[in-house]
């Protein structure tokens, strides 16, 4: 007999993105009175506020509303690069797992992965992959960080490691772009304002549309003249988006209501990380649980991670599957500790 089936637990505990999250009250409301215009003429006067506001969190002088993560990123990339250059990436990162090949498909470059420490690239690892000037190599243009680090468990790079690979690359005329999509998650677990992790990149995209819990959206920020290119750019891709105030009123209170409150999210994680820590035949890297994602390992119990997800499924409750033996869950706007430890319990049954 189950302890917690359907019947008993109603409430859907989704933990498998943050993504999942819906817009509060007070974004339906702002959404339903923004004065919009067309943003492709520059006439939105909401869009126009959301990107002055997102420039300056990010210490940047210009951005741009993009209507996704993944947009945000293949336009950096296609900003900073021609085709044919190549980018340096951790072997990890959204950009190249998890984004479509769009940065070859779309861009032209070729991807030159680097290894990291849980995700988090180290100088000397960088330097390793960085070659000289050669008539048979390809120019390297750019080198893109990722901050948290969504497949490393949600691992922050710190402000002065950050700072290092960007002196590094810089020397040699190399960019450097932020993929930020939670650096507010990074900012807010070091008590730190975002800008002191973006102030040295070139060009940084973070998403409202996670944590934040705005619907749609993330903003892509650098200097003005990158970012005059990138809206052509985007204009290419089709992502010049009209009366896009609408969406981008949800992101003011995102950026202006929902940025303190992350703390929560970071505190379930631990919670649910240290349960998870006590089943037995379940693996969790604690070191690794530094915002709000909580990656756990299966390799130990009778279950793979397709028998697993489902039996949880069962008790009304969603994690993502990270195959062979791992699964991901991520806390988040609408989850609260009564969750965790249901969770926690679902969990430990499920395995016992
Ligand atoms: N990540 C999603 C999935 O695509 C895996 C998730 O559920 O975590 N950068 C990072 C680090 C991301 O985690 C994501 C989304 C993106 C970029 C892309 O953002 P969207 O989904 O807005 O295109």
């Amino acid at each position: 007999m189950m302890y917690l089936n359907k019947k008993h637990n109603l409430k859907k505990i989704d933990l498998r993105s943050d993504t999942v999250t819906l817009p509060t009250d007070e974004m339906r409301k702002a959404m339903s009175i923004a004065k919009v215009g067309d943003d492709v003429y520059r006439e939105d006067p909401t869009v126009n506020q959301l990107e002055e506001l997102g420039a300056k969190k990010m210490g940047k002088e210009a951005a741009l509303f993009v209507p996704s993560g993944t947009m945000g990123n293949l336009l950096a990339v296609l900003t900073h690069c021609q085709r044919g250059d190549e980018v340096i990436l951790e072997m990890d990162s959204h950009i190249y797992y998890y984004e479509v090949g769009g940065m070859s498909a779309v861009a032209g470059v070729m991807p030159r992965l680097m290894v990291g420490d849980k995700g988090i690239p180290e100088p000397h690892n960088i330097k390793l992959v960085l070659r000289d000037e050669n008539l048979h190599y390809p120019k390297t243009t750019l080198i893109c960080l990722e901050n948290t680090h969504n497949r490393a468990g949600g691992t922050i790079i710190p402000p002065k490691l950050t700072q290092e690979i960007c002196q590094l690359a810089h020397q040699r005329n190399i960019h450097i772009h932020l993929d930020g999509a939670r650096i507010f998650n990074a900012a807010i677990a070091l008590n730190i304002e975002p800008l002191l992790l973006t102030k040295d990149v070139d060009s940084v995209m973070f998403c409202l549309s996670k944590g934040l819990s705005a619907p749609v959206g993330s903003i892509l920020a650098g200097s003005k003249e990158f970012i005059q290119r990138a809206r052509k750019n985007r204009k290419m891709l089709g992502g010049g988006m009209r009366q896009a105030g609408v969406l981008a009123a949800a992101g003011i209170i995102a950026l202006e209501n929902m940025v303190e409150r992350l703390e929560e999210d970071h505190k379930n994680a631990r919670f649910l990380g240290e349960g998870l820590a006590d089943i037995k035949g379940i693996e969790v890297d604690l070191e690794t649980i530094q915002t709000n994602m909580v990656y756990f390992d299966l390799k130990k119990s009778a279950m793979d991670t397709f028998q697993f997800l489902p039996k949880l499924a069962a008790y009304n409750i969603l994690g993502s599957p990270r195959p062979p033996t791992q699964v991901r869950l991520v806390t988040h706007y609408g989850i609260d500790k009564e969750d965790i430890d249901n969770t926690i319990k679902a969990i430990k049954e499920i395995v016992s």
